[in-house]
């Protein structure tokens, strides 16, 4: 993946900050893109220093026409992007479906499926112009069965199966490659976000059971994305080896 060019959404955290590392290590250039601007720049002075090249592309993946500017900015070498991974994503909250904030839901269908639609409708064209290209989309086991509290977080990550699926029909006529990588019990900020920055509920997710990194999934991608052209990598569904569904899983108390 030497000199390739990857464009990570949602690179200042958890899964989209590891594969910023993952690939920067296998001397890929980097765009990375996430709402704070701190900690990109952070993460570009970090990645710089391993000696690839880092562009930071800071706006909302919910705002369009900031996710317009930003890529119609983009400028000779920069635009020839090899990896798309849509990688932003959250969920707030694990409210009943009768019962939870249209408004919070409105912000996760925004960030999970509108988004993650949009950049792949803003980025893609380039890539079929190219003949080349590769679209990892971070999906979730959520995405294969609704768990109590989950609803509309497991729709918004059955979307993004369908979506994946959807357009690997649409692009088989061509080179490009389409990878839904489905992890489990992933810990990063995500929980935190979930309870609204309640940590100690957060850390109870995880209580008894040794949770997947961030890098566990950036090993996942980088396998996806640096597999031989002829291989295709469809889906992975990646959890730790003390979870079995999305619901049920071993805790060691
Ligand atoms: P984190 O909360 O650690 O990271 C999420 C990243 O997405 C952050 O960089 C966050 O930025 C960014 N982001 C969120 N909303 C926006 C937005 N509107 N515009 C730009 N960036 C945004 O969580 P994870 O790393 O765990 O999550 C990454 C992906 O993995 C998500 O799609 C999530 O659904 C998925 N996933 C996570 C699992 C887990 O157990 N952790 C399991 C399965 C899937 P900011 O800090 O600004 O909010
Ligand atoms: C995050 C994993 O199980 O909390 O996508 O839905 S889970």
């Amino acid at each position: 993946m030497k000199g390739k060019l990857i464009f990570i959404t949602g690179a200042t955290s958890g899964i989209g900050e590891a594969c910023a590392r993952k690939f920067a290590d296998m001397g890929s250039n980097l765009i990375l893109n996430g709402r704070n601007t701190e900690k990109l720049e952070a993460l570009k002075k970090e990645l710089t220093a391993r000696g690839v090249e880092v562009l930071t592309l800071p706006f909302d993946v919910r705002n369009r026409e900031d996710m317009r500017r930003a890529v119609d900015s983009l400028e000779g070498k920069w635009q020839q992007i090899d990896v798309l991974v849509n990688n932003a994503g959250l969920v707030l909250g694990m409210d009943k479906e009768h019962e939870g904030s249209l408004d919070e839901w409105d912000i996760v269908i925004d960030t999970n499926i509108k988004a993650l639609l949009a950049m792949t409708r803003m980025i893609v064209p380039g890539m079929v112009e190219r003949q080349r290209g590769h679209i990892i989309n971070i999906g979730s086991i959520a995405g294969d069965a609704a768990y109590a509290g989950g609803s509309v977080y497991c729709a918004t990550k059955a979307a993004v199966k369908a979506l994946s699926d959807g357009l690997r029909i649409d692009l088989v006529d061509t080179p490009l490659r389409v990878t839904n990588v489905k992890p489990g019990m992933v810990e990063t900020n995500f929980s935190v976000v979930r309870f609204r920055g309640d940590k100690d509920k957060a850390d109870a997710v995880y209580n008894g059971i040794r949770p997947l990194t961030g890098e566990d999934i950036a090993e996942v991608v980088y396998y996806a994305a640096s597999a031989p052209e002829h291989v295709q990598i469809a889906e992975v569904l990646v959890m730790p080896t003390y979870q079995a569904t999305g619901t049920v899983c071993h805790r060691q108390l």
